[in-house]
């Protein structure tokens, strides 16, 4: 029986502190799906089970990993969950992941949840208990053991307690927004993408569109927790059976969205707390299931800009997550306040709006008229270019949408040129080379799947790229050149290219 609305929990703590395990003695499911998990007994992809309450509610469970080179994957499973069950091991205490996985948590806005202070037979679990008290503040904290069964049911009574004090998204409507963390075929009905449904409801027959490739798509059936849904609300694990998409052409970090609704973000002026973080240092920024490079722009206090080398899929008033690159290391990470916003500065009005967006306070008349400029950057002529309507604007971009991965050169657009320096000033056009030029979505979706070519091949040559993508050798090389300066190829001697962080990826470094 399931009563309540859907809610998700997804566990958080330092590596080997008993998150699976604990999962698996209060759900029954082995969340550790894959052999090299078995064998390492190591958590390395999120895992998934419906947890059912002592009322008979039930709640999805995420699985996290715990291992530091899996921080990205864990935020991956912890976006779109609506409290933690956070495990800290009686026989060790708090540990360096316990604190990265808080702070994800709290970058995430994730306040609710439980601590476990888990092998409560190993230990005495008082000083572990003390710790997530001064860690955690009034959360509650139970010692349990998956090994014994101690403590289980006071947990379940607490999880119930949390379930019952936290709204479900259900009920706050929106728009569809499922970011993909999991893609595969079944034999007979096709591609299936799984992830936790942030908002809206899914239901079979819905059109949707998949991002940031803008394919169009069909839900043809929606399974929650491997049993058939007619139709599938928000705040729960959601597995949706497509047709119009091959599973190769679906990836993780994608995200299937009610058509019209999103589009990607390569600038967006945020408020982030962060820690010894420094105006223009290059970071990772993680939102959704996905995650991109990006330059950190310092506006005032905790108004930052982010300036994506990738797009990401993001809305006013989503989360996100920003790591340091080297060595690897969570920052911080907080709201995003204008998620399509322009190259500025410190400018008063501008700051004056974002302060305002930041707590909540309505708009001044100034903040407003900076308002209207950074809501539609496009309309604004750049400086000493004839201004250009938005119609000129949405000419261009059906043109270059038009040219695909053809791209079109500097030369062909002559009469566009001042449209053009505006798409690309508010990210709607990318110089992918030399005076090539293309949409954001057609060089995004060609870049991911260079990105999936290389990733099954090893290395790749520009003929390879060329005939795998059916495209000229032109554009070939064009985008290859792109990915090189954005450091995700190298070039080899012979021609070949290789994933510029390939020495790390063989380590096992994500
Ligand atoms: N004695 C004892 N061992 C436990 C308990 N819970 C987990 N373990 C053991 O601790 C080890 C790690 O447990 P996992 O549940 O895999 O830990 P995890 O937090 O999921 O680890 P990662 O996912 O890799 O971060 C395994 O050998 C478990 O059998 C417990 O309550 N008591
Ligand atoms: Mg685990």
């Amino acid at each position: 029986m399931s009563t309540g609305a859907p809610l998700t929990l997804g566990t958080a703590g330092h590596v080997d502190h008993g998150k699976t395990a604990l999962v698996a003695a209060l759900t029954g499911v082995d969340t550790d799906r894959l052999p090299e998990e078995k064998a390492r007994g190591l958590t390395i992809v999120l895992g998934y089970a419906p947890l059912e309450l002592p009322s008979g509610r039930r709640m999805s469970v995420v699985d996290v990993p715990g291992h530091e080179r899996f921080v990205r994957t864990m935020v991956a499973g912890a976006s779109g969950i609506d409290c933690f069950l956070m495990t800290i091991a009686a026989d060790d205490g708090v540990m360096p992941q316990t604190l990265e996985h808080a702070e994800v948590l709290s970058a995430l806005g994730v306040e609710t949840g439980v601590v476990a202070v888990t092998k409560c037979e190993l230990a005495d679990p008082a000083a572990a208990t003390a710790q997530a008290a001064e860690l955690f503040g009034d959360v509650p904290v139970i010692a349990c053991s998956a090994r014994t069964g101690t403590g289980l049911e006071e947990l379940l009574r607490a999880l119930e307690e949390l379930a019952s004090a936290i709204e479900s998204r259900a009920t706050l409507g929106g728009p569809v927004r499922l970011h993909v963390d999991r893609v595969f075929t079944v034999t007979g009905r096709g591609t299936v993408a799984t992830g936790t449904l942030w908002s809206g409801a899914i239901a079979a027959g819905d059109s949707l569109e998949l991002l940031p490739a803008g394919a169009s798509v069909r839900v043809r059936a929606v399974e929650v927790h491997g049993a058939p849904v007619s139709r599938a609300p928000a705040g729960q694990r959601v597995a949706v059976n497509l047709t119009g998409a091959r599973a190769r052409d679906v990836r993780r970090g994608d995200v299937l969205a009610a058509p019209g609704t999103l589009g990607d973000s390569l600038i967006l002026d945020c408020d982030l707390r962060l820690r010894e973080a420094h105006h223009g240092e290059r970071v990772q920024v993680l939102h959704g299931t996905r995650s991109v490079s990006g330059r950190l722009l310092c506006l005032e206090g905790s108004l930052w800009q982010l300036r994506l080398e990738q797009p990401l899929l993001a809305l006013e008033g989503d989360r996100l997550v920003v790591r340091r690159l080297a060595p690897p290391d969570t920052l911080g990470g907080g709201v995003v306040l204008d998620a399509r916003a322009r190259r500025h500065g410190r400018r008063r009005e501008i700051l004056e709006r974002l302060r305002c967006l930041r707590d909540g306070e309505p708009l001044p008349p100034s903040a407003a008229k900076a308002d209207g400029a950074i809501e539609a950057p496009a309309t604004r002529p750049a400086r000493g270019l004839p201004a250009v309507s938005e119609g000129d604007l949405l000419a261009l971009e059906q043109r270059l949408r038009d040219a695909g991965p053809a791209l079109l050169s500097e030369s062909q657009l002559t009469a566009q040129l001042p449209a053009l320096r505006v798409l690309r000033d508010a990210g709607r056009a990318v110089r992918v080379s030399g005076r090539l030029y293309g949409d954001v979505r057609v060089v995004a979706a060609i870049r991911e799947r260079i990105v999936a070519l290389i990733e099954r091949e090893g290395t790749v040559t520009l003929a390879r790229v060329r005939d795998a993508l059916g495209i000229s050798r032109k554009s070939a090389q064009a985008f290859l050149e792109y990915l090189d300066g954005q450091q995700v190829t190298r070039r080899l001697p012979d021609d070949r290219r290789e994933p510029a962080r390939r020495r790390r990826a063989r380590q096992g470094v994500r």
